[in-house]
């Protein structure tokens, strides 16, 4: 057997350090890797973990000790056969026995994260550094706010099934005067749906400028007479569907283990915003219905999300969504793809602008619209495609 002096680490740009914990005590059977005292100064916490399989002999300190590179913390024994890996003994062949070898890893060598003023114990701070997750994000449910096994692993367990991610109140409060508001379920839902749609479905965006002047006209046209008004939404809704039925592709969805289901039915959600939040009502077989019926469905529906009186049956079995900010403007965003749809049309405020056709400077409307795409389904070119075959469409007027 030989005893081994365990030495504190360099500590690169550190003086000293303070013990805040020792995670062995005498007696203990370690691993190699098992962590035995973490060290803090003032940037980080770091954790000393044992290069040897061994048994602890000696411990030299306490927490709350004040140690510098060097001071021995304890002493290990570890078999002869052991092979030991240290700077010392791979430049001393013929070592002393007992050997006394000190562990001279540098700090820079000890995985650091940033813990400092974390209350969390070693096997916590150990699987925190080695999946790379800030402690400072996990409200401890331990005494003093202690961040227990359970607290990691519930971070973990909601990370991975992609819940949205909220930063800790503590965290936040000391910066300034603050309110805080509940949000509402809807959002809290919205909330959970965007996130796990944004971070498991690689989006893509195509953008497009498409020239509704003819459409604008037709519209004004009808409005004279038609009971219920027409908006350019209920065009695109009618266009998209002729889109649909071309490339189905993109009314489809992505089920089972990798099997694209192609539905020919054409159920299209319409994103509505409410005081509460987001909601997608939809419109069934919008195919069947002609642009009055559909602009008063879309009527009908918005109005029932606004006043909270949607059923569950009109928020599900959409094919397609589309979402447009309209009259409130911006030149183009990336709309967020509501599973288990594979793709969604974004519109953005219509504009007019001059525009030369031959000799002639005439005034056309231009409306910008986004297609996002789920890239497992639909690539770049079928996205071309179909949003060409849409501008066509729109242009040639209903
Ligand atoms: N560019 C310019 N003007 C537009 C337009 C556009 N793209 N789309 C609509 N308009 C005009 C309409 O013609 C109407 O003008 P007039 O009264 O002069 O005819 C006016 O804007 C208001 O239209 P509207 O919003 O009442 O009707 P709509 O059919 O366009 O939209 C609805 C209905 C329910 C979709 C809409 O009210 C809504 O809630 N939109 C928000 C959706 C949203 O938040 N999407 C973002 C999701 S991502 O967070």
């Amino acid at each position: 057997m030989k005893e081994i002096e365990l030495k504190v680490p360099n500590l690169g740009e550190a003086e000293d350090t303070e013990i805040i914990e020792i995670s062995v005590k005498k007696g203990d059977k370690l691993n190699k890797n098992d962590p035995i005292i973490v060290l803090e100064s003032e940037k980080a916490a770091m954790e000393v973990p044992s290069d040897y399989d061994g048994t602890i002999k000696d411990i030299m300190v306490k927490e709350g000790d004040s140690v510098k590179e060097g001071v021995v913390f304890a002493v290990i024994e570890i078999e002869e056969t052991e092979k030991i890996k240290t700077k010392e003994e791979k430049t001393t062949s013929t070592s002393p026995e007992p050997a006394i070898i000190t562990n001279t890893q540098s700090i820079s060598e000890v995985t650091s994260i940033d813990f400092s003023g974390i209350n969390a114990g070693p096997a916590v701070r150990k699987i925190a550094r080695e999946l790379e997750i800030d402690l400072k994000k996990i409200n401890g449910s331990g005494k003093n706010a202690m961040i227990t096994k359970e607290d990691l692993k519930n971070y973990i367990h909601s990370s991975t099934s992609n819940t949205p991610s909220f930063a800790s109140l503590d965290s936040l409060k000391d910066f300034g005067e603050f309110k805080v508001e509940q949000l509402s379920k809807i959002r809290k839902l919205g909330a959970k749906n965007l996130t796990q749609s944004w971070t498991s479905i690689p989006h893509v965006t195509h953008f497009e400028e498409i020239d509704i002047s003819i459409i604008e006209e037709q519209r004004a046209e009808l409005n004279k007479t038609s009971e219920t008004k027409l908006t350019p939404l209920s065009y695109l809704v009618m266009k998209t569907i002729s889109a649909l039925q071309e490339f189905p592709q993109f009314n489809a969805a992505l089920v089972g283990e990798g099997e694209i289901m192609l539905r020919k039915y054409f159920n299209i959600g319409i994103a509505v915003d409410t005081k509460d939040g987001l909601l997608v009502p939809v419109i069934k077989e919008a195919d069947k219905l002609n642009i009055t019926e559909v602009a008063n469905e879309i009527i009908k529906l918005a109005d029932k999300a606004k006043n909270k009186k949607l059923l569950e049956r009109n928020l599900s079995g959409g094919t397609f969504s589309i979402s447009s900010l309209g009259p409130m403007g911006g030149t183009g965003f990336t709309p967020i793809i509501n599973p288990p749809e594979v793709a969604i049309l974004g519109v953005s405020r219509a504009k007019k602008v001059p525009f030369l056709e031959g000799d002639q400077l005439v005034e056309k409307t231009i409306l910008p619209v986004a297609l996002s795409y789920d890239h497992r389904v639909i690539n770049g070119a079928d996205a071309g495609k179909f949003m060409n075959f849409l501008k066509s469409e729109i242009e040639k007027g209903i």
